[in-house]
This record gives C-alpha cells, sequence and structure tokens, in this order.
C-alpha cells in the first residue's frame, strides 16, 4: 500500500495554537484530544481514550480506542499517512469536520467549489504520486465532485472523496440534501462504497486508500452516513481488508518478455510509444535505460509528458491529434510498437483500422482490460510498467549477448528528414498582436524544467504540450483522458500544496479560466502562490479552430467577448480586476516586447498567487493536426498542407 509520507504542513501545527508538549496527548490520538479539550465530556469515553492515547504512543502497535465514527475517520486518515484534504463542510458531513479541527496532522483547506476540491486532490496526487484526498457534503456537495472523479478515473489518478451522506434511516427517502453519490459515480470510480456502520469506516478508509494507489490507479469514493459518523464505535488499527477477487498483478510473465525482447531485437522500424502509465509507476529511469538500450526511437503521449526527456535525441515527441509529425509518422511505418501504460486513445490512433497498419503489438499494462481493447496485441503483458520495463532490459541484454542487435540506421535515416523537415514551428500574427505559442514558449524557457506545468483545456493545453520542453516526470500536469475545461487553477492548487517549494504555473485558456478562478481566493488566503497564465484569445478558441476548419467560418457562440461593447477593449471580466479582487497579483501583457519582463516579474513573487492576462492572438490555430476520425496519414502541418512522407521532395 502506498502510503502519505511526507510532513505535515508547517500550518498544520500552526493553526492548532498549541505547542506540543511532552505530556500532550499524542497527536494521532482523537478520542484523547477531544477529552483534553473538554474535560467535562462523557466520563466513560474520557478514561478510555486516556487509556487509548497510551495505545497511541506507539504507532506501530495494534491501536483500540472507543470513539465516535467521525473519529475513527480522521483517526484512519492519520494512519494512511494523509496530510492535506480540500473540501467544504455541510450538514450531512459536518460530524466529521470536528474531530478534523482537532488533528494536528492534517491540513484541511476550504475551497470555494467541491468541483475544486475534486481537481486540486487530483493535482496534489499527479505531482506526487500519493493519494489526493477530497471531501464534501451529501446531495449537491457530493454531485460537485463528479466531474473530477471522472476525470481523475480517465487519467488514473489515485483520489479517495470521502462525502457524507444522509443517516442510514432517511437513505431511499428523498430526504433532504440525499442523492445517490455512490450509484451516481459507479462509473467513474475505480470503486467506491457506501458505509453505514461506524465499526466498518476505519477499514473502508484502510481499502479505499489501497485501492486508490495500487495496481492501475483511480478514484475511489467514500459515502458514509451521518449516523455512522455520529456512533460511538470501537477503532481498530491496522485494519484487516475484505478486498476478495482483488489480486492486481504487477510482475509480468517472463515468457511474455523474453518473446518482446526478441521481437524488439529483430524489429527493423521500433517505436517505444509511452503512456501516461509510465508515470504512474514510476518508471522513467528504467524507460530511458530501455530506450538506450534499444536505440529506438520514443514517442510520449500526452499523459507522458516529461516521462523522457524532451532534450534527449531519441524522442520524437508527442503523438496524435497535434502531436509532430515524425512521432504520428513513426507509429504509422513502424514494424513494430512497444506499448508501455498506454491505450491506444482515439486521439492518437485516429481511424483506428488504419493506425500503423504494418505494426505488431507489444502492449504492457497493469489493467489487463486494456490490452487488446482498441487493437489486438501481439504480445499482451500484464504488469506494472516499472517492473515489466526491468525485465524487458534484462531480456533485452540477454538477446544482445546472442548476437541479436537490432539495426535501426534506415528507420533513424528516414526519422531524421521528418524530423528536420517537419519541426514544431507557428507564424507570429501578421498584425503584430501577441503570438499565444510564443509566450507559452517563452514560459517554458524561462522557467525552466524543474518547474510544475498544469494546462488548462483547448489550444493553450496543446501549446503547452508542444512547445514547453519536458525532462522530468510529474511536472506536466493536464486533463487528459476527460479533457476537463476548469481544471488547471485547482489543479496547479493541489500541486503546489503539495510542492511549496516548486514554482507551479497553471497555463490556462481564458474560457477554462472562467470555470473554476474562485480557487483563487483560496489561494489567496491558504497561502498557495501559484501562478496562473492566462491566453486570452477571447474565444473558445479550440472550437473556433474546428468552426474555422470544418463549420465554414460561422462562428457559433465561441466568441467569450462583449459584442454590444462601446469601448474597444472593454473586458468582461476584467482578469486582472478580477486577480486583484481575489487577492491576487493581477499583471496584463499584450505586447511581445513585454512578455519576458512580464514573466520574470511574476517569477519573482513568491508570497501571493499571481494572474498574467496575456492578450493574444485570436486565430492562431493548433498545428499539426489529424481531423478527427480520419487517419493518421492524412495529418496536415498546416492548413491544406500534408507532409511528404517519402522525403523525397526537399
Ligand atoms: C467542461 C467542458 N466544457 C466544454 C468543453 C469543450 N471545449 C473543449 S476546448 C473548449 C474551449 C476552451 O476555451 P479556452 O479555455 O479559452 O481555451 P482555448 O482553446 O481558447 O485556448 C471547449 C468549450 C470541455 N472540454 N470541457
Ligand atoms: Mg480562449
Amino acid at each position: 500500500m502506498t502510503e502519505q509520507t511526507s510532513p505535515a504542513h508547517p500550518k498544520a501545527h500552526a493553526a492548532s495554537g498549541q505547542p506540543q508538549s511532552p505530556h500532550a496527548p499524542s497527536p494521532l490520538d482523537i478520542a484523547a484530544r477531544a477529552a483534553h479539550r473538554d474535560p467535562a465530556g462523557a466520563p466513560a469515553q474520557g478514561a478510555a481514550a486516556a487509556q487509548a492515547a497510551t495505545a497511541h504512543d506507539k504507532q506501530d502497535k495494534k491501536v483500540k480506542a472507543k470513539v465516535t465514527g467521525a473519529q475513527a475517520l480522521v483517526l484512519a486518515l492519520e494512519k494512511v499517512g494523509v496530510e492535506v484534504v480540500f473540501g467544504i463542510p455541510g450538514g450531512a458531513v459536518l460530524p466529521a469536520y470536528d474531530p478534523l479541527l482537532d488533528s494536528e496532522q492534517i491540513r484541511h483547506i476550504l475551497v470555494r467549489h467541491e468541483q475544486g476540491a475534486g481537481h486540486a486532490a487530483t493535482g496534489y496526487a499527479q505531482a506526487t504520486g500519493r493519494v489526493g484526498v477530497c471531501m464534501a457534503t451529501s446531495g449537491p456537495g457530493a454531485t460537485n465532485l463528479v466531474t473530477p472523479l471522472a476525470d481523475a478515473y480517465m487519467d488514473s489518478v489515485p483520489v479517495v472523496a470521502i462525502t457524507g451522506q444522509v443517516s442510514s434511516h432517511l437513505i431511499g427517502t428523498d430526504g433532504f440534501q440525499e442523492a445517490d453519490i455512490s450509484g451516481i459515480t459507479l462509473p467513474v470510480t475505480k470503486h467506491n462504497f457506501l458505509v453505514t456502520k461506524p465499526g466498518d469506516i476505519a477499514r473502508t478508509i484502510g481499502e479505499a486508500f489501497h485501492l486508490a494507489s495500487t495496481g492501475r490507479p483511480g478514484p475511489v469514493l467514500v459515502d458514509i452516513a451521518k449516523d455512522a459518523l455520529q456512533a460511538t464505535t470501537e477503532f481498530t488499527w491496522p485494519v484487516p481488508f475484505d478486498l476478495p477477487g482483488y489480486h492486481p498483478v504487477t510482475r509480468p510473465h517472463s515468457r511474455q518478455v523474453r518473446e518482446a525482447a526478441r521481437m524488439i531485437t529483430e524489429a527493423k522500424k521500433p517505436v517505444l510509444y509511452v503512456g501516461g502509465g509510465v508515470i504512474r509507476a514510476d518508471a522513467s529511469a528504467e524507460l530511458l535505460q530501455l530506450a538506450e538500450l534499444t536505440g529506438a526511437p520514443v514517442v510520449t503521449t500526452l499523459m507522458a509528458r516529461g516521462a523522457f526527456p524532451d532534450s534527449h535525441p531519441q524522442h520524437l515527441g508527442m503523438p496524435g491529434m497535434h502531436g509532430t509529425v515524425a512521432a504520428v509518422g513513426a507509429l504509422q511505418k513502424a514494424d513494430l510498437l512497444v506499448t508501455l501504460g498506454a491505450r491506444f486513445d482515439d486521439r492518437v490512433t485516429g481511424q483506428l483500422d488504419s493506425f500503423a497498419p504494418d505494426a505488431r503489438i507489444v502492449h504492457a499494462d497493469i489493467d489487463p482490460a486494456e490490452i487488446s481493447k482498441n487493437r489486438r496485441a501481439d504480445v499482451p503483458i500484464v504488469g506494472d510498467c516499472k517492473e515489466v520495463i526491468a525485465e524487458l532490459i534484462t531480456a533485452v541484454q540477454a538477446e544482445h549477448a546472442r548476437g541479436s542487435v537490432g539495426d535501426h540506421a534506415d528507420w533513424w535515416a528516414l526519422l531524421n528528414r521528418w524530423r528536420a523537415k517537419y519541426p514544431l514551428g507557428y507564424d507570429e500574427p501578421e498584425d503584430g498582436s501577441l503570438s499565444p505559442q510564443y509566450v507559452i514558449e517563452r514560459i517554458g524557457q524561462l522557467v525552466g524544467p524543474d518547474a510544475v506545468y498544469v494546462a488548462g483545456v483547448g489550444q493553450h493545453q496543446m501549446w503547452a504540450a508542444q512547445f514547453i520542453r519536458y525532462e522530468n516526470p510529474k511536472t506536466w500536469l493536464n486533463s487528459g483522458g476527460a479533457g476537463t475545461m476548469g481544471y488547471a487553477v485547482p489543479a496547479a492548487m493541489g500541486a503546489k500544496v503539495a510542492l511549496p517549494e516548486a514554482q507551479v504555473w497553471a497555463i490556462d485558456g481564458d474560457g477554462c479560466f472562467q470555470m473554476t478562478n474562485q480557487e483563487l481566493a483560496t489561494c489567496a488566503i491558504e497561502d498557495i502562490p501559484v501562478k496562473i497564465a492566462i491566453i486570452n484569445n477571447g474565444n473558445l478558441g479550440m472550437v473556433r479552430q474546428w468552426q474555422t476548419l470544418f463549420y465554414d467560418k460561422r462562428y457559433s457562440n465561441t466568441n467569450l467577448g462583449d459584442k454590444k461593447a462601446e469601448v474597444a477593449g472593454t473586458r468582461i471580466p476584467d482578469f486582472v480586476k478580477l486577480a486583484e479582487a481575489y487577492g491576487c497579483i493581477g499583471l496584463r501583457c499584450e505586447s511581445k516586447a513585454d512578455v519576458d519582463a512580464i514573466i520574470e516579474q511574476a517569477m519573482a513573487i513568491n508570497d501571493q498567487p499571481v494572474v498574467i492576462d496575456f492578450i493574444v492572438h485570436a486565430d492562431a490555430m493548433v498545428w499539426p493536426m489529424v481531423a478527427a476520425g480520419t487517419s493518421n496519414d492524412d495529418i496536415k502541418v498546416a492548413r491544406d498542407m500534408a507532409p511528404d512522407w517519402d522525403g523525397q521532395a526537399e
């Protein structure tokens, strides 16, 4: 079981206002803390709690204590190592918030919308690999978590959501603020629980964290009835899990690995097709070794940016709808795809039956359901990518020792021609206005590869994937599977809470930003100094791009501007004023000459969140592009411009 291990945020201690004395109750003992705070409390419980305090002093010993269900919840969260919870209280979850106030280990961050809590938990988890935690009340509080749960599910992010539910006798009666959240989230969670007995709470939390963080990671929801939180129970820890049938396979089958290694060394045109699973498995070091051992080209999907250094000569960049010509072409012309933690998503394959027509497929994934889901695998390997790649390295070394070493000279000659001829690029707008690609490229260059970059969804997301150079895993966070507008601000907040020393930059769209920017208040109040670069093209740009290309420039409902404005340049909202209203620094940049200075100004501010409103040209487009549903062979490098695949024409 992966546990959160980093120390509690210093604020958690400061906020308690009670310095730890050697005589103070153990910080892990909520019952004792409650008795400590309220000596007039129920004497029987107080005595039991005092006993429990001694039991808790040795954390590795078995713990038993009489507590409320709510106390059991907070104790269990402490035991699994939670340091931060993002949430909003309400009637049904109120009992849980009371003991939370006493926890010196857990910092609760009061967000402004439950969607913000969910994405913050996701950003926290994506930036660290640890489980992110969010909390909400029943009914509308819980349903506001549906989008972030669906988002985390699509991108395999370990998140635990805790929701209060109406009391058990009201369940099914349309009680006030009742929603069947476990039913609603069934298709978008890895697993979920409805807990109605106080004695089940601690075990369920243990199981939820285990499920979220092992195997293919994903979100798990724990819905707890209010009466279960209020009733008294016995807290014991550790808890025996009751998860029959849950045994994720992490060790790959060695015969399959040997077969894959044989195919890799025999292939003339192999490609390592790397997906987000490599990041979730923390397998970047192994990937680098495998790539250098085999000499094969590497492509990293939108979810895998950073899994392999962009500066590495074997890296062809991102494949897919807005991928590089070299990466898309390599997949199309390959004779072998070594697919590592990727899932043949339609945004990568384009029209499936014309995808990589001559390639044999090695497909390694921790989730057996992914294998042969979209494309039949010749060699299926079920296992954790870190272990799979480590074993592949050994098996490839054995092939080399037998004298079987691939010769990829012709392959590289072709790939290098494509790379040289079709590098990523962009034209600056002719009217002198600011190029969005330039802004994003300069942010990447000035801020550097040690920062964490978080994108919204749209054109700016694609440019951030294309023009920022990623060198390290977990430095690029985005909503890849679901494409959730509104992800960036709260996810950046979560990442910054997890990594307070890192620069965290959200590259957001003017449309996306308007969906969740209320979390700027949370960032300002909770001292979470993120930087938000709004790529303000005045439009739902990605949709506008499709209207330009496929709907004859009929711009139905994509202009975000005020069409009645009498004064040119009227902005609704004015993002600078909005930032200031939220207690952040607001800056604006409208010309190329000012870009560097503004980025540097933002970089120098580390005690407040900063929002930069970059006013950019409305009609910049994301290229290359494979139109939805068409073949990757028909990729366009610019409008009506197809690559010359044979590389004859110069
Ligand atoms: C919640 C949600 N609603 C709608 C969409 C459809 N959609 C995808 S991109 C996009 C435009 C995003 O606009 P903006 O944030 O300004 O980014 P830009 O494309 O202009 O960079 C829309 C509406 C979505 N992905 N998510
Ligand atoms: Mg926009």
